[in-house]
């Protein structure tokens, strides 16, 4: 976990986006691990997903709207560790600084890990437009270097 590359990324003299201070415990709603999604309008509107792991936001770029509904499979691109404090923020990112555009939440929350792995993330998101179970799965690829992930709801569990 580091944000070296968030840092190396973004120049904070000139992007309204949070400068990355210590680490501290998150602060999501009711105690509980940050989730939110920020509708990002830049070159490509996309939808950045985001899960507090470790101190710092995991990170996937949704380049379609993320799924309410089951059966919905979204590609989901992953990207640099965020800082914890990126969660608020909303602003408009000049040009022609790296992802330059407007950036909103679009949906946020805490979520409940249920399964960790390299490869995939179970976890139960308690949003406003989100709620249940979710799924990301890194794709199978020979690249190390790939990113994309599926992004999906999953069945209600019965119970
Ligand atoms: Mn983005």
């Amino acid at each position: 976990m580091s944000l070296k590359e968030y840092k190396k990324k973004r120049k904070f003299d000139r992007t309204p986006e949070p400068r990355p201070s210590a680490p501290k415990k998150g602060t999501g709603t009711e105690g509980g691990l940050i989730y939110v999604i920020q509708r990002h309008q830049a070159r490509h509107l996309h939808w950045d997903l985001r899960l507090e792991e470790s101190g710092v936001l995991k990170s996937w770029a949704v380049p379609k709207e993320p799924p309410t509904k089951e059966g919905v499979r979204r590609l989901a691109v992953s990207v640099e560790d965020h800082t914890l404090e990126y969660a608020n923020f909303e602003g408009t990112i000049p040009e022609p600084e790296y992802g330059a555009g407007k950036v909103e939440i679009w949906d946020r929350g805490t979520y409940d890990p249920l399964e960790t792995a390299a490869a995939k993330r179970v976890f139960e998101i308690h949003g406003k437009k989100l709620k249940g179970a979710y799924c990301l799965i890194k794709l199978k690829s020979r690249d190390p270097k790939d990113k994309n992930w599926l992004f999906s709801k999953l069945k209600r569990k019965a119970g």
